[in-house]
């Protein structure tokens, strides 16, 4: 996805090896989504070359809005999503909006910065400073550099795509990531809220793409933003994930004991109605 005139549709023939999308020099050259299935070096595929998005205030034609729909499901029907962006333009609010959806659908991201040709080195260099300080963001996104009208660099997207897809599709048993949360909590313990420590106990996967990590504890619910980003650090370092968001779910469980009378306090309040019969007694005693 990326918008218009970026070249999205060249990038596509490029990845296919062949001309099959129609890439022009106009925005707005492809208005609807184009889903391609094609085999590489025996994997399955299915590219899907999407319509450029502009920005929402520009947007006033029925078709084009019918349009960005179309990209926008298209994104949630992919699997990993290429994000284009044009070198020459840099990088603009746009992009960054685009990104949003992207991660707000929960998909796993590949960079491409198109149009690396015939750029000045000063301009190059400019546009790496802006790349470094605009995705900051989301630092597990690869980038590449390319060139989809030459083809520099188009092939080496394709190890990013497969870490990308393999990320998001992280399976593991409970019994092993409620092993690396617990080394996790040892290592780092949770912070107190209300003077009372978080307790983090045990931890599932909640899904795929993108990945959902299901912790259960006490109080889990108050962990801040600071805590939460270790344990995802801690996750995508122990299972090496690149280029997919994580989400992490926080699940309290409530204490099945708390509010009922526990057996000490049972035992505790019966002998203090003992006391209190026997001073009573002895409290008639004594007027009499
Ligand atoms: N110099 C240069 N031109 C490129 C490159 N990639 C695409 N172009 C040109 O940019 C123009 C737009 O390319 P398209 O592939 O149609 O762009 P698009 O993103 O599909 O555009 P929409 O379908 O309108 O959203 C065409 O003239 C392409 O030849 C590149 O890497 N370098
Ligand atoms: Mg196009």
């Amino acid at each position: 996805i990326g918008r218009p005139n970026v070249g999205k549709s060249t990038l596509v023939n490029r990845l296919l090896g062949e001309e099959r999308v129609v890439a022009f020099d106009q925005p707005g050259t492809t208005r609807d989504s184009i889903y391609i299935p094609f085999e590489r070096d025996g994997r399955q595929y299915t590219l899907i070359d999407t319509a450029g998005v502009r920005r929402k205030g520009k947007v006033d034609e029925m078709i084009e809005k019918f349009s960005i729909v179309k990209t926008l499901q298209a994104m949630k029907d992919a699997h990993v999503v290429v994000i284009v962006v044009d070198a020459r333009e840099g990088i603009v609010e746009q992009d960054l909006h685009l990104i949003g959806y992207a991660l707000e659908a929960g998909r796993a991201m590949v960079i491409a910065i198109n149009k690396w040709d015939n750029m000045s080195d000063y301009d190059r260099k400019q546009c790496k400073l802006d790349v470094e300080r605009r995705f900051d963001f989301i630092p597990w996104a690869k980038i590449h550099l390319i060139s989809a009208l030459h083809g520099t660099g188009v092939g080496e997207m394709y190890p990013s795509i497969h870490r990308a897809y393999d990320s998001s599709h992280l399976k593991v048993s409970p019994a092993k990531i409620t092993q690396i949360l617990n080394d996790a909590t040892d290592a780092h313990q949770p912070p107190m809220v209300q003077g009372r420590r978080i307790k983090m106990r045990y931890a599932h996967m909640g899904g795929q793409n993108p990945p959902t990590i299901v912790i259960h504890g006490n109080k889990v619910d108050k962990t801040p933003h600071d805590y939460r980003r270790y344990l995802e650090n801690v996750f995508r370092k122990v299972y090496k994930l690149e280029g997919t968001p994580v989400r992490i779910e926080f699940k309290t469980s409530e204490n099945p004991f708390e509010g009922r009378k526990s057996q000490v306090d049972e035992r505790t309040a019966a002998r203090k109605r003992r006391y209190v019969q026997k001073f009573k007694k002895a409290e008639k005693k004594f007027k009499r």
